[in-house]
């Protein structure tokens, strides 16, 4: 390479001590045996923990994989991702990757060539290139901006609202029409509420031909202030952590929390939304086959953020109907004759009540009304909501607590020996949840362990701050027998 003056009288550069040659040094310098280790088990750990992660890729069981959808919503999202967004990104990253080896590599100066005086040609500015690298991510972005600005539009689309007469719990029995439901977000748990008979999820409390709530006459959503727990219409169905929906229809939602912003996000069937406490968002999803899918929340709200999850299984229309059949049922009410089941039942009229809602018919517990104002007569066999002594004020209903899989945020299974994602498994197995009756006739076998443990101590098991009013408190008095009776009346259920 040819030698120019012109860069001679420039100061040399001189290395810090501290520099790479200094650290060269160091490691080229005679090691104890015990540094020499440390400074392989370290490199091995990372080799390890480099590995691990890329082999996790590989998992079998990815239930929260983006990449995977299962679902009208969620696919929509995945062809955003391919070939718009990936792609785009993708060839970018090569084409910088690869061009700066390559360049590095052209452009390297060779030992035998090297002369410490010689500088490469200085540029300074280049207007075709400084328009190219500002116009070309500017219509990149925009073009990725459109996709995904449609994609916004596309993801709001709801059901038409459904005729008269159409709905899921229709006056003469038939269970035609669309489903909507509302999804509430508490710590840390999500309940359900399905607008069955069409009417909207609030209703008329005091019966002074105003509707509490975002629906109101005159309301606007985002400046009402309302009380979900008066607001909310108590015809509807209540469940809590499994949200079961029919495969093969869109089922729109209603989203909104009780205490702090959470986010609910079940990845293989949609995006996530967040859940806001006094707001409204809509949002729909949709799973193609019968399955279990799952998700998390992922908007910190406290404690257990990570330890609130959700579960919805999806059944064939039939098996849907036939579970919407068994929910609408009242509870069973023990009876003296069974023991075990009665003791259960007294303890949990005792200890529970304050907070759990079993709708067995006889409750009258009515809606924190304003002072002079009448509740409406309760039609018997209805159930009105209270303020329970949570900071939510609401505690997960137990109606039929023994036909779902999940409980306690959906981080355990109490029933043994099912998952709804085993190819043999009929989903609308999960209707026909039984408690182990002593044959040993494939009946699943509820975990009455897990669900002792939690009875016994829940805030032991996750983090809950019931002192707070936040989550369920430990129950230190009940014995073993008490919880026994209180997992055998639980079991009924059903
Ligand atoms: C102070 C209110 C309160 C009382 C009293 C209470 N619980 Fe709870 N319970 C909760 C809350 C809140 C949760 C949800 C906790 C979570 O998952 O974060 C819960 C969850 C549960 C669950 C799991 C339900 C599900 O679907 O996740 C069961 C079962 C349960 N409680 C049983 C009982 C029993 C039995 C008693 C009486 C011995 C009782 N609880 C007393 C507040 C209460
Ligand atoms: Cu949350």
């Amino acid at each position: 390479m040819a030698r120019r003056n012109v860069t001679s009288d420039l100061p040399r550069p001189t290395l810090h001590p501290d520099s790479a040659s200094a650290t060269l040094e160091k490691v080229m310098a005679p090691t104890t045996r015990s540094s020499l280790r440390r400074r392989l088990t370290s490199t091995k750990l990372a080799f390890v923990a480099g590995l691990a992660l890329l082999l996790s890729a590989c998992a079998e069981d990815k239930p929260l994989n983006t990449f995977e959808p299962r679902g009208p919503q969620a696919r929509f999202i995945d062809s955003l991702m391919w070939p718009w967004i990936w792609g785009i990104m993708g060839v970018i990253f090569v084409l910088v990757t690869f061009g700066t080896i390559a360049i590095a590599v052209k452009g390297r100066v060779k030992p035998e060539d090297y002369d410490e005086d010689d500088l490469p040609k200085q540029t300074h500015g280049n207007f075709k290139l400084e328009i190219f690298w500002t116009a070309a991510p500017a219509v990149l972005l925009a073009a990725i901006g459109i996709v995904t600005i449609n994609g916004v539009f596309e993801l709001e689309k709801t059901n038409d609202d459904p005729a008269a007469g159409e709905c899921r719990a229709n006056a003469d029995g038939s269970r035609s029409g669309e489903l909507d439901v509302m999804v509430i977000g508490q710590q840390w748990w999500w309940e359900y509420r399905y607008d069955i008979d069409c009417d909207g999820f609030f209703e008329d409390v005091d019966g002074d031909g105003e509707i509490y709530g975002p629906n109101g006459a005159g309301g606007d959503v985002d400046d009402i202030e309302w009380d979900i727990n008066v607001a909310l219409d108590d015809d509807d169905l209540v469940v809590a952590n499994q949200m079961v929906i029919p495969a093969g229809e869109q089922i729109d939602l209603e989203l909104t929390s009780r205490d702090v912003i959470h986010s609910f996000w079940i990845p293989r069937l949609n995006g996530k939304r967040d859940t806001v406490p006094g707001r409204l968002h809509t949002w729909s999803l949709e799973a193609d086959e019968p399955g279990e899918y799952t998700g998390w929340c992922t908007e910190f709200c406290g404690l257990s953020h990570a330890r609130m999850r959700m579960s919805a299984v999806a059944l064939s229309g039939e098996d849907f109907d036939a579970w919407l059949d068994n929910q609408l049922q009242l509870a069973d009410v023990p009876t003296e004759a069974d023991e075990d089941v009665w003791a259960g039942y007294q303890l949990f009229q005792a200890n529970c009540m304050s907070c759990h809602v079993v709708n067995d018919g006889n409750l009258s517990y009515g809606p924190p009304v304003e002072e002079g104002v009448t509740p409406p007569d309760l039609e018997p066999g209805t159930v009105k909501d209270f303020e329970s002594a949570l900071t939510a004020g609401a505690a997960p209903n137990l109606t039929h607590f023994a036909t779902r899989t999940v409980f306690a945020g959906a981080i355990y299974s109490h029933y043994a020996g099912l998952d709804a994602d085993d190819d043999d498994v009929d989903p609308g197995e999960f209707l026909e949840l039984s408690v182990d009756d002593g044959n040993d006739d494939g009946d699943y076998r509820l975990n009455e362990a897990i669900l002792k443990r939690w009875i016994a101590n829940a805030p032991d098991q996750k983090a809950m701050a019931p002192e707070d009013l936040r989550g369920m408190p430990s129950f230190p008095a009940l014995s073993e027998e008490d919880l026994d009776h209180l997992v055998a009346y639980l079991a009924t259920l059903d």
